[in-house]
């Protein structure tokens, strides 16, 4: 049987075990693995993928039952390992896991999660449970419905995740899927009234383009020519070469229907798609006081979304505000009602999205069917990846500032803790050097003084405060941080006003961030008009996703939290969550920029490996103990391998466990630490467990003949 070492020709299956440790030797490795077809390869437990950009043949049945129930050294390195270590930890310690799949834009997460998903989808329910089979058949269904709209072509990857997701499945005592439970996190909404060039709005727009029936079209008065609508036509060319819009479209079709999503909830989702298609194409006359020149736009509008033309036309043109006790209507100049209009897009948009998740979460909710049972869970973490555009904006600074989260929980975890316990045991230790970029992290969270809490005093000011005080606040307050700089520019050249800008050095690369449109997004206000619009819909499904629009006008509402000091609270919520679980981690790395299956560039991949700190893992690995356990559960696992410890033993705990070790051969491969015996190898583990297996048969005789005490 073929374990991690595969054989010299294809490099060596766990870096850990490389004869020479350097970047060099690394990146050697790396890439003879890839050009191998060898796309994963160990760090211990970690798993490092890299993005073969073709079909590898990999995933099939004879792979899953490969790995089913074996031990992750049994078998050359593969994503299905890690996913079978983490259920099956999971299931004998009864304890809740999570996999943490992290990596840029395009190196592989989302594909990722998807192959751990399909793994525990193949591998659980062998009785075949009708509502086990339903809850798989959701699970693994949801992800075409939250990747039409969620998902996006950007100019980093064709299907690039805009959303961030973090899913628990739930098992039942058996460690089968009994439900689950999704967590979206800031959708990237501006996408849906800009696109920039090269990229497209959500998949979505384009499927329902290409691949709605005539008729269905017909009745939202649609036609198939994308570059008729404003809001998806700006990137350019609409046709993605590695997708299938038509027959994408089919597949969310099927999933709703899988997912339980009622005809009406579906006609629904789509008639928001092009209301949001139509609104694009509303055009704004009267300078000073505008007015729509295009009522059939309006009328559609109004008829899809089951309000009438007129407090359609109200809502785009004028605001209705409460002055002294009375209500008023102002009415917008076109530059205001330009604005008005595009909110409204960017919010029915976004509603729809957490809608559909809820609804997802309503037919995976594991009370579903009365099992309310004790239940445990795998989290799996697919978020954004770290991303530089050439313009890059609020959304990149969260999307960003998330990826610093995940890599410091990384360091926390796997670099730092480890280190740690050593130092606490007492085990002799040559302390590991990396970068911790909790600096970074501070710089934006820290609370009072870091970046979300300036943008947020600085959106909290009465008056007008434009982007450019808010920048200036930043260049007072943290000019002198090590990690941010601020453009400061000649306030005589008016020419460079609109490129204002500032400077973070990320963990993965310096990123420049356009300061405009930062105190919009992170206010994220959104007129009563409309949420009242869509609360008095006469389609209920629209009405339900606005409840707040029952308020009255002269209800003064609590100032609600700006959108960067809600991501922000998430991050360190989920953050927490991770760290209360046992971490599993993937970390992807993507070959080139040209989705090329051959191409290895060097550059690239070199500086991800860097800025990864996956040298300094197999550094710590390396001078590490794959296995720890405390002396005295050590004691009972083991002691009826060792003549001297079995069936009695009297003697102090930490005696009996040497004279197990000793009994075994394997001092050399261990060091005994103050509370605990720690093991250098795998294979060693492996050893005592066989033993042990070995004697088991043999100790239930023993037991039975003397009919007392417990193994
Ligand atoms: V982003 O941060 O959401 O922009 P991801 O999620 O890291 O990014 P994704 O999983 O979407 O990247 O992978 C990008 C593309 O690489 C996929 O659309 C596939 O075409 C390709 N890919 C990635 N992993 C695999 C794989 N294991 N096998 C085949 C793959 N193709
Ligand atoms: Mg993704």
């Amino acid at each position: 049987m073929a374990g991690v070492h595969e054989g010299p020709e294809y490099g060596i299956g766990d870096f850990v075990l490389l004869h020479e440790l350097s970047l060099d030797a690394f990146m050697k490795n790396l890439k003879h693995r890839f050009e191998k077809g060898r796309i994963y390869t160990y760090i211990g437990e970690v798993v490092v993928s890299v993005n073969p950009y073709r079909e590898v043949d990999i995933y099939n049945s004879s792979y899953v039952q490969q790995y089913k129930d074996r031990e992750i050294y049994e078998r050359p390195p593969h994503i299905f390992a890690l996913a079978d270590n983490a259920h099956k930890t999971m299931k004998r310690q009864a304890r809740d896991t999570c996999i943490v799949i992290s990596g840029e834009s395009g190196s592989g997460k989302t594909e990722a999660s998807k192959i751990i998903m399909r793994y525990i989808a193949a591998v659980t329910n062998v009785s075949g449970q009708k509502e086990v089979e339903r809850v798989k058949d959701v699970l693994i269904k949801s992800n075409n419905i939250l990747e039409a709209f969620g998902n996006a072509k950007t100019n980093r990857n064709d299907n690039s995740s805009r959303f961030g997701k973090y899913m628990d499945i739930n098992f039942d005592f058996k460690g089968d899927p009994v439900g689950g439970h999704i967590s979206n996190y800031l959708l990237e909404k501006s996408r849906v009234v800009y696109q920039q060039n090269g990229e497209r709005n959500f998949h979505s727009f384009y499927q329902l383009l290409s691949g709605a029936q005539d008729s269905m079209l017909n009745d939202l008065k649609l036609t198939r020519d994308v570059k008729k609508y404003n809001f998806v036509n700006q990137g350019g060319d609409a046709k993605v070469a590695s997708i299938n819009d038509k027959q994408d479209f089919r597949a969310v079709m099927d999933a709703m229907k899988a997912t339980g999503f009622s005809p009406e909830e579906t006609a629904t989702t789509w008639k928001i798609v092009a209301s949001v298609l139509h609104l694009g194409n509303i055009e704004f006359v009267g300078e000073d006081q505008a007015e729509i020149s295009n009522q059939h736009e309006t009328s559609t509008i109004a008829s899809l979304l089951g309000v009438t033309m007129e407090n359609v036309e109200k809502a785009l043109c004028s605001r209705v505000i409460a002055a002294g006790g009375n209500v008023v209507d102002k009415h917008l100049n076109v530059g205001e009602a330009h604005y008005a209009r595009k909110a409204f897009a960017k919010a029915m948009y976004d509603r729809l999205f957490t809608w559909i998740v809820g609804r997802i979460n309503d037919a995976i909710d594991p009370r579903h069917g009365g099992r309310v049972g004790k239940n445990t869970v795998i989290g799996v973490l697919d978020i954004y990846g770290f991303e530089i555009f050439d313009n890059n904006s609020f959304e990149q600074f969260c999307i960003n500032y998330c990826n610093e989260k995940l890599q410091q929980l990384f360091i926390e975890l796997v670099l730092k803790q480890e280190q740690e316990e050593y130092m606490r045991e007492g085990i002799q230790w040559q302390h590991v050097d990396y970068f911790n970029n909790k600096i970074i992290c501070d710089l934006v969270e820290f609370p009072h003084k870091g970046m979300f809490a300036i943008l947020d005093e600085a959106c909290l000011n009465v008056g007008k405060v434009t982007d450019e005080i808010f920048l200036d606040a930043l260049a007072q307050k943290l000019g002198k941080h090590d990690r941010f700089t601020c453009r400061k520019l000649d306030p005589a050249d008016k020419t460079l006003e609109h490129h204002r800008d500032f400077r973070i050095k990320h963990y993965a690369g310096d990123v420049t961030y356009s300061i405009v449109g930062f105190i919009d997004k992170n206010r994220d206000t959104l007129f009563m008009d409309i949420k009242r619009l869509l609360y008095n819909s006469s389609n209920s499904v629209i009405k339900s996703m606005w409840p707040e629009g029952a308020q009255s006008v002269t209800e003064t509402t609590k100032r609600p939290i700006t959108a960067g000091t809600s991501f922000k609270n998430s991050m360190i919520a989920l953050v927490e969550n991770l760290a209360s679980k046992i971490p599993f981690y993937v970390r992807c790395v993507k070959p080139n920029e040209m989705k090329s299956p051959v191409l290895f560039d060097d550059t690239r991949t070199r500086h991800q490996v860097a800025y990864l700190g996956l040298l300094e893992n197999v550094r710590v690995r390396r001078a590490g103990f794959a296995f720890r356990m405390a002396y005295d559960r050590f004691l009972q696992r083991y002691k009826m391998i060792c003549p001297k410890t079995w069936p009695n033993y009297r003697g102090q705990v930490t005696e009996g466990v040497k004279l197990i070790i000793n009994s075994q051969g394997f001092a050399d491969d261990v060091m005994f630490g103050k509370s605990k015996i720690f093991i250098r190898s795998p294979q060693t583990l492996f050893a005592l467990e066989q033993a042990r297996d070995a004697k088991i048969p043999s100790i239930v005789v023993f037991l039975q003949k003397h009919a007392r005490g417990g193994l």
